[in-house]
């Protein structure tokens, strides 16, 4: 096939090697069969390129194509009424030991088809596509038995089938203790949580398994026996970490090899430490402690010091981050966090990749990578964490180009 070159680009190419942004002015990349075959400054071109067809962008921003590393998009319901209560005082953990939170959108996601699912997510995933998305990851986690986890993830690998863009699956079966084992965690690991996971990984419906270790969720030991079955299957692992308090998930997670820990507002030296020497990605979720008013920072400073990669994600969810805008999850990792626009932007591209063990195909702009980019009515990349609610997407690339 006949290479495409676009041109009239400035290039936020992301590349880690070449900081800040990865940036080339006047830049052209070619792409043919999907695949970026080509990229750099237009005068370095090789001459083969010179007679590829090209499309002029007039001088437009591009960056490599964005990555929502870490959402629960498909569930049914949504919880206004809590966001009410939390509002008149109740706590986030209050609300859940009360029957609501996570297990309120679990009975309204047993109550629905996996057609319904998909259609209710979709709306959700057309908003993050429209601001330059093309890889989602989406968690199952709201169904807990094995049916409905097994539903969930039917109804995420169908998103991916809908639109496109690149849907990598976890299992998060250990998201919550259900009511009808309420007290028994340990019982319904044994008799849905394993279970769940041989059976959605026969089904090949299983990219990662995740958990949420937690007072109100699953401790440490109970997290270790699910990514022992998990690494039995071969599938890797992931964590939600040290949200509401510090039980060590973390340092769990690192030994053994998680892809990445996640939230992590609580995490230690210790837990910091565990994941640098094991190069788990801390994905940070602005959305959440945003929406939870959480006043206890993620401990960037160490995290840098350390050289642990970070990412960060929408979260999107119906509880804890409402929120289907990486645009704004980009300006509230800045805000709130005090990432700068650069370790925003790396952190929805090259270090969301590496969350998901994408990092050979996707994240960046460069030779040999898949042909994902998004090009902005920006001139400067800081300008897509800077700006509140406007979405300057001009184009997204996904693949082959039309
Ligand atoms: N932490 C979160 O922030 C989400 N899950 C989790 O383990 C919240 C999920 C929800 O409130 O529905
Ligand atoms: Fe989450």
């Amino acid at each position: 096939m006949r290479p495409t070159v676009i041109t009239g680009i400035r290039l936020a190419s992301m590349r880690e090697d070449a900081a800040p942004y990865g940036l080339v002015e006047d830049a052209a990349v070619a792409m043919a069969e999907g695949m970026i075959v080509w990229a750099g400054t237009r005068s370095d071109m090789p001459d083969a390129l010179r007679s590829a067809e090209s499309v002029d962008f007039g001088g437009r921003l591009a960056t490599p194509a964005l990555i929502d590393c870490h959402t629960h998009l498909v569930f049914g319901g949504n919880r206004a009424r809590e966001f009410e209560m939390r509002l008149t005082g109740a706590s986030y953990e209050e609300v859940a030991r009360a029957g609501g939170g996570i297990v309120a959108t679990v009975s309204a996601t047993r109550g629905m088809s996996e057609d319904a699912l998909v259609e209710g997510a979709l709306q959700r995933l057309d908003r993050l596509i429209g601001e330059g998305v093309a890889t989602v990851e989406i968690k199952s986690g709201y169904g807990l038995t094995v049916d409905d986890e097994l539903k969930m993830l039917r109804a995420a690998r169908r998103l991916g089938q809908c639109r496109p863009v690149r849907v990598k699956t976890s299992y998060l079966a250990a998201h919550a203790v259900p009511p009808e084992y309420r007290g028994n965690a340990d019982a319904y690991i044994d008799e849905v949580v394993l279970p769940g996971m041989e059976a959605a990984h026969a089904e090949g419906l299983v990219d990662a398994v995740d958990g949420f270790c937690e007072g109100i969720a699953f401790s440490t030991d109970q997290m270790r026996r699910v990514f022992d079955r998990a690494r039995s299957l071969g599938l890797p692992v992931k964590l939600h970490a040290e949200q509401l308090s510090n039980l060590g998930g973390a340092k769990l997670a690192a030994s053994c090899g998680a892809l990445s820990a996640d939230h992590l507002e609580y995490l230690d030296e210790a837990g910091v430490a565990a994941m640098a020497a094991a190069g788990t990605v801390a994905v940070l979720l602005p959305g959440a402690f945003y929406t939870l008013r959480e006043t206890q920072l993620p401990p960037l400073a160490a995290l840098r010091r350390e050289g642990v990669p970070i990412a960060i994600a929408t979260d999107c969810n119906p509880g804890s981050s409402p929120l289907a805008s990486l645009l704004l999850t980009l300006n509230m990792a800045c805000t709130l966090f005090r990432m700068t626009p650069e370790e925003a932007l790396a952190g929805v591209t090259r270090e969301a990749a590496r969350a998901l063990g994408l990092s050979a195909e996707t994240g960046t702009v460069e030779a040999g990578k898949r042909a994902e980019i998004a090009v902005w009515d920006v001139e400067h990349p800081a300008e897509l964490s800077y700006r509140i609610g406007f979405n300057p997407l001009h184009r997204r690339i996904m693949g082959e180009f039309e």
